[in-house]
C-alpha cells in the first residue's frame, strides 16, 4: 500500500474530512486525493461524501487495508489470498530489510509448524507473521513466542473462547464442561530469527488461528473458533491481537511483564506434564515459568529448568 493511501485511511479512521483538508493533511493534490478515495472504493471500502466532506461508512471484511483501517499497533499489512507460508514470505521480506509488516493470508498451502512439522491452513484462518527487528538480544526472543501465546489467548476470549495457555507455543480450548483432560488445540506459533550473539537481526513471530475454519478440515485434537462459538469479524480478531502483541514487545516494555500476562492465561501450570526434549524426557509438575520462557519443572528428583521441548499435559495422577 502506498503512503498516500495509508495516511488517507489514517486521516479517515478520526471521523470525516473535506477534500481540500485532505490534500493539506497528506501534502498532495485534491485530485490524488480523489484518486486514492476512488481506490478505496475498488477495494470494497464504501465512501461517503457529504457537506462535511469524506467518510468511511463501510470496511471490507478482511484484506490489507481493512486491517491496517484503525489498526493501533505500528505494523504495516501484506496480504495474500494465497500464499506457501507466511513465516516464509516473513523470511524474504526480512531479506530485503523490511520491518514492521505482518504477512497475512486466508490460505496457506505449505504451512510449518515446529521441527518443519506440517501447519494445515485452510481458507477462513488466521495465518500471520509479524516480522520485527527489536533491539535485544537473541536470548529474549522467547518471551516473544509467550507474547504472541498472550495476545492469541486474550483475543480469543474476547470472542467469547475460554483459551487456556500450553507451554510453550499452544493456544487450547478445554473440553465440554471445562474438561481439561479433553483439550483441543486452537492456535499455534512459529517464531524464527537471525542474529548475532549479542543481537537480533529480525524476528519473525508466525500465529496460527484457526478461526472460521470447520473443525472437519483440521487434524484430530484441533479446534476452531468457528466450531467453538461461531464465526468471529477476524480483521476486528487480528486487530486485537497485534495490539497487544505491539504492547507487550513494545521497545519501552519490559519483557518480563509477560510473565505475569502468560501465568494467567497458562493451563500447564500446576498440572503434571511430560516433557519430550532433543535428549531426553522429564516428567513432573509444572510450578511456574521462569525469564525467558522456561518451565520449570518438580520432578521426582528435583526442579528442573526446562527451555525447549514437546509438552503433554498428563491426567492427575
Ligand atoms: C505449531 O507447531 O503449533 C506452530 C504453528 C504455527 C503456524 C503459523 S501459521 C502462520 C505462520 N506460517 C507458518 O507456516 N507457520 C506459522 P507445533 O507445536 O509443531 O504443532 C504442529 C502440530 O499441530 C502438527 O504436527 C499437527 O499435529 C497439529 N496441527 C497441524 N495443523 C493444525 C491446526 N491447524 N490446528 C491445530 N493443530 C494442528
Amino acid at each position: 500500500m502506498n503512503e498516500t493511501k495509508r495516511a488517507l485511511l489514517d486521516a479517515l479512521a478520526d471521523g470525516p474530512v473535506s477534500g481540500p483538508a485532505l490534500a493539506d493533511r497528506l501534502g498532495v493534490s485534491r485530485a490524488a486525493v480523489w484518486k486514492q478515495v476512488e481506490a478505496l472504493r475498488e477495494e470494497g471500502f464504501e465512501v461517503a461524501s457529504g457537506d462535511d466532506g469524506y467518510r468511511i461508512v463501510d470496511v471490507p471484511a478482511y484484506g490489507a487495508a481493512a486491517i491496517e483501517y484503525g489498526l493501533e499497533a505500528p505494523y504495516r499489512i501484506e496480504y495474500h489470498d494465497q500464499v506457501p507460508s507466511t513465516n516464509h514470505r516473513a523470511r524474504e521480506l526480512a531479506a530485503e530489510g523490511a520491518s514492521d509488516v505482518v504477512v497475512v493470508a486466508d490460505e496457506q498451502t505449505g504451512g510449518r509448524g515446529r521441527l518443519e512439522r506440517e501447519w494445515s491452513s485452510p481458507p477462513g484462518g488466521v495465518w500471520a507473521s509479524v516480522l520485527v527487528r527489536p533491539r535485544r538480544p537473541p536470548s529474549e526472543v522467547p518471551l516473544y513466542t509467550l507474547a504472541a501465546a498472550v495476545a492469541i489467548a486474550r483475543a480469543a476470549r474476547e470472542a467469547g473462547v475460554p483459551a487456556t495457555i500450553k507451554w510453550p507455543n499452544d493456544v487450547l480450548v478445554a473440553g465440554a464442561d471445562g474438561d481439561a483432560t479433553t483439550e483441543r488445540k486452537l492456535a499455534g506459533i512459529l517464531t524464527e530469527m537471525e542474529g548475532e550473539a549479542d543481537r537480533v537481526s529480525w524476528l519473525a513471530a508466525g500465529m496460527g488461528v484457526n478461526a472460521n475454519v470447520d473443525a472437519d478440515a483440521l487434524p484430530p485434537g484441533a479446534t476452531s473458533l468457528r466450531a467453538e462459538v461461531g464465526d468471529v469479524d477476524r480483521r476486528v480478531f487480528l486487530q486485537r491481537l497485534l495490539e497487544t502483541f505491539a504492547e507487550l514487545t513494545a521497545e519501552d516494555a519490559d519483557l518480563r511483564d509477560v510473565l505475569d500476562e502468560w501465568r494467567d492465561y497458562a493451563s500447564t501450570l500446576g498440572r503434571r506434564v511430560r516433557i519430550e526434549t532433543p535428549s531426553e524426557v522429564i516428567e513432573g509438575e509444572a510450578v511456574d515459568v521462569r525469564f525467558p520462557g522456561s518451565l520449570v519443572v518438580q520432578t521426582d528428583t528435583g526442579e528442573r529448568v526446562v527451555s525447549a521441548g514437546d509438552c503433554e499435559h498428563l491426567r492427575p495422577s
